[in-house]
C-alpha cells in the first residue's frame, strides 16, 4: 500500500514536473539577447605533433566527448551540450582547434563519455545507429577534408557508444591515424554517426583542425600567429528560455517520420560558441578561417561598412592567387579562408552581416537576428598599422590544375527529393538509391573523374566528397526538368535519363573567382547540372596516396545539409585498385 501511494505521488509529481517543463518549453525570442556583449573566444589549441630534441615527431592525442554546460550568451542560462575536449573541464563548443604539421602523423583516439540518453530528439524511422540495448549515444568522428585510410575516416557505420560498449557494423579501430601529408589548409572534425549527424552536431560536436606547412606558408607572409590567424566556427541555434537547445520534436510528416524535418534553422548566430560576439581588432590585417558548421543555413557574409575580404583559400586548399570579394557565400560545411585589412576601415566598428535567405536560395529573407554575425571593434591607435608586416602576396600556390583530358570516367549523380501526398518532403536520394544499396561510385585510386551532378530539387545542396578534392567546371541550367524527373521516377537511372534528355543546353552561371580552386564541398544549384572534376590523388604533388584507400569500409559522399544527409542523401564511395 505504501509502495502504491508513493508510486501515486511520484506519478503526480511527474505530472506536475511535466507541466512545469511544458510551461518552460517556450522558445526564446532572439531579440531578448542583446547583440555583441560577449567577447569572441579563441578555442583551446592542441598541437598534433611533439618536439623531440627540436624535431617534430608524431603525437598521440585523446579527445573526449562530454555532456557539459556551455554559456552561449551573457543573459542565457547555461546550455546542456555535447562538447569535445582533452578533459571534461576543458571541453568547449566548438571543440579545441587541433594544429597539425604537414608530414607529421597525428594519432587520435576519440573517446565517447556521453550519457545513455540524447539531449535532442532524434528519429528512429530514418536509417539510424541504435545500440542493441538502446542505451548510449552512437558517435563517430569524421575529419572533414582529411586524406587518410577508410578506417580512420569516421565512416557512418563505424559508430560506437560510451566505452566502446556497442559498436557499429564497420567499426574496427579505437585510434585513427591522420597522415597530414596533404596540402596545408583548414579542416574540421565533426560527428558522422548514421542518422544522428544532424543532432550530434546540433548538440555541439564540431571543432577545427588546421594543417600547417611552414616551408610553403611562411614565405607567403600572410597574417600569422595565434593573435592574427583565427578560426571562426559559425552556426545557428535556437534556444528555450531555460537555455536548452531547441529542436522541433515533431516531424513535418509525423505519420512517416515522427521527428525528422528537412532543414534545421536556428534564430541565433553563434561564432566560436557565443551568440553574436564582438572582437577587438587592431588596425591591421587578420586572417580568418571561417567554417560554416550550420546544419542547413547558408551564410552570405559581407561587412556593413563595405570592407572587403581577400579570399586566399577555400575549403582545405589555397587558391592560385588571392581574390577580392565583397561577399562570400558559404554553404554548410564550406570554408572561406580570408584576409581582412581593418586599417581600411574608416569607422571604429564594423559588423559582419549575413544576407542569405533560408532555405537558400528561395526561402525567407534574413531578419534582424540572423542577419548579424559578429561585430569588430577596431582599435584606433594608428601606430599599430605601421607594425603590420604581413602581406597578401600576388601568388599563393601553383598546384597542378585539373584537366578534363585526365578524366578516366564520367558519372551522373541525380539529386532527388520525395514528398508525401501533402507535398511535404519525406526523404532525399542520390540517383534514386538509398544509402544501403551497394556502392555504385567506385573510382580507381589515383584517378580523375568527371561528375555531372544533376539537382532536380528546389534546394541548393552542398555536395561533399570524402577523400577526393574537386574543381567546379561549370553549372548549366536544366531545360526539361519535369521530363527528367519523370524519367528518373520510372528508370531510376541518371545516366540514361541524362543522355536521353540532353539536359545541358541551358543558361550557364559562372563559378565565382574565389571558388575556382580545389574544393571538398560545393553548392549544387537547384535546376542545374554542375560538372566537377574529382581527383583521387594528392593535388599538390599529383602523387598517389601512401596508404590503401581501397580497404574496408570505404568512404561516402553526401549532401552536407545534415538533415538531408541523415535521411538518405548519402551514398557509399568505394575505391578500387
Ligand atoms: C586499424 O585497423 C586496420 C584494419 O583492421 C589495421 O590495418 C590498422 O593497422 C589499424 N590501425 C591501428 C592504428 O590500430
Ligand atoms: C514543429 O514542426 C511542426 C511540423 O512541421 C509544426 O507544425 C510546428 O509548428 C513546429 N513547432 C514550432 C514551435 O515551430
Ligand atoms: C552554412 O552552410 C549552410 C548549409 O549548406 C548554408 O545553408 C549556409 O548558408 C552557410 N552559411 C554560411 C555563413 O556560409
Ligand atoms: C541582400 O539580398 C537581397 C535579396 O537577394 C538584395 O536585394 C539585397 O541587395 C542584399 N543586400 C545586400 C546588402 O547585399
Ligand atoms: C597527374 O597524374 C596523372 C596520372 O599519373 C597524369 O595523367 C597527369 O598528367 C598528371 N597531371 C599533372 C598536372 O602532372
Ligand atoms: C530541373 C528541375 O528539376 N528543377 C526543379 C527545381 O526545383 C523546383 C522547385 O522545387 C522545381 O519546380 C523544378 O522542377
Ligand atoms: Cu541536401
Amino acid at each position: 500500500m505504501a509502495f502504491a501511494s508513493s508510486l501515486l505521488i511520484t506519478t503526480l509529481l511527474g505530472g506536475v514536473l511535466a507541466a512545469v517543463i511544458r510551461a518552460e518549453d517556450v522558445l526564446l525570442n532572439p531579440s531578448k539577447l542583446e547583440m555583441f556583449v560577449d567577447e569572441l573566444p579563441d578555442m583551446p589549441r592542441i598541437q598534433g605533433f611533439q618536439l623531440v630534441r627540436g624535431l617534430p615527431r608524431r603525437r598521440s592525442l585523446n579527445i573526449g566527448m562530454y555532456n557539459v554546460l556551455w554559456k552561449f550568451h551573457r543573459d542565457l542560462p547555461p546550455t546542456p551540450v555535447f562538447a569535445y575536449g582533452a578533459s571534461r573541464s576543458t571541453a568547449t563548443v566548438p571543440g579545441p582547434t587541433i594544429e597539425a604539421l604537414h608530414g607529421v602523423d597525428t594519432y587520435l583516439t576519440w573517446l565517447n563519455y556521453l550519457p545513455p540518453k540524447h539531449i535532442l530528439p532524434w528519429d528512429p524511422t530514418i536509417p539510424t545507429a541504435v545500440p542493441s540495448d538502446k542505451k548510449g549515444i552512437p558517435t563517430v568522428v569524421h575529419l572533414h577534408g582529411g586524406i587518410h585510410e577508410p578506417w580512420s575516416d569516421g565512416h557512418a557505420d563505424s559508430w560506437y557508444t560510451s566505452g566502446f560498449r556497442h559498436t557499429g557494423p564497420t567499426w574496427t579501430n579505437k585510434t585513427y591515424r591522420y597522415h597530414n601529408l596533404q596540402q596545408p589548409g583548414t579542416l574540421w572534425y565533426h560527428d558522422h554517426a548514421m542518422g544522428l549527424t544532424r543532432v550530434n552536431l546540433l548538440a555541439g560536436l564540431v571543432g577545427a583542425y588546421v594543417i600547417r606547412q611552414p616551408e610553403i606558408e611562411s614565405p607567403l607572409g600572410l597574417p600569422s600567429g595565434d593573435e592574427f590567424d583565427r578560426v571562426l566556427v559559425v552556426f545557428d541555434r535556437s534556444f528555450r528560455v531555460d537555455g536548452s537547445l531547441y529542436m522541433n520534436s515533431t516531424g513535418n510528416n509525423p505519420s512517416i517520420h515522427p521527428q525528422w524535418q528537412p532543414e534545421y534553422f536556428g534564430d541565433a548566430i553563434i561564432v566560436n560558441g557565443k551568440a553574436w560576439p564582438y572582437m577587438k581588432v587592431r588596425r591591421r590585417r587578420y586572417r580568418f578561417r571561417i567554417i560554416n558548421a550550420s546544419n542547413a543555413r547558408f551564410f552570405q557574409l559581407l561587412f556593413t561598412n563595405g570592407l572587403k575580404f581577400t579570399v586566399v583559400a577555400s575549403d582545405s586548399a589555397y587558391l592560385r592567387r588571392p581574390v577580392e570579394a565583397r561577399e562570400v557565400l558559404l554553404a554548410p560545411s564550406e570554408i572561406a579562408d580570408v584576409v581582412v585589412d581593418f586599417s581600411k576601415s574608416k569607422a571604429g566598428t564594423t559588423v559582419l552581416a549575413n544576407n542569405a535567405s533560408y532555405p537558400y536560395p528561395s526561402g525567407d529573407p534574413v531578419n534582424e537576428a540572423n542577419g548579424r554575425v559578429i561585430k569588430f571593434i577596431v582599435e584606433q591607435s594608428p601606430e599599430e598599422y605601421s607594425s603590420d608586416t604581413s602581406k597578401v602576396p600576388k601568388w599563393l600556390t601553383r598546384y597542378p590544375r585539373a584537366r578534363l583530358s585526365e578524366a578516366s570516367q564520367t558519372r551522373y549523380i541525380a539529386m532527388f527529393e520525395y514528398t508525401s501526398p501533402a507535398d511535404k518532403p519525406t526523404h532525399l536520394y542520390l540517383n534514386g538509391l538509398p544509402y544501403s544499396a551497394p556502392a555504385t561510385e567506385t573510382p580507381r585510386a589515383g584517378a580523375t573523374e568527371l561528375w555531372y551532378v544533376i539537382n532536380l530539387t528546389g534546394d541548393n545542396h552542398p555536395l561533399h566528397i570524402h577523400l577526393g578534392l574537386f574543381t567546379v567546371m561549370d553549372q548549366t541550367e536544366i531545360q526539361d526538368g519535369e521530363k527528367f524527373k519523370d524519367c528518373m521516377t520510372n528508370l531510376k537511372d541518371a545516366v540514361r535519363c541524362h543522355l536521353s534528355r540532353h539536359a545541358s543546353g541551358g543558361r550557364k552561371v559562372a563559378v565565382s573567382a574565389h571558388e575556382r580552386g580545389w574544393k571538398n564541398v560545393y553548392k549544387m544549384m537547384p535546376g542545374y547540372v554542375t560538372r566537377v572534376l574529382v581527383r583521387f590523388s594528392y593535388i599538390h604533388s599529383n602523387s598517389s596516396y601512401p596508404f590503401d584507400p581501397t580497404s574496408e569500409p570505404g568512404y561516402v559522399y553526401h549532401c552536407h545539409i545534415l538533415d538531408h544527409e541523415d535521411n538518405n542523401m548519402m551514398r557509399p564511395l568505394k575505391l578500387i585498385k
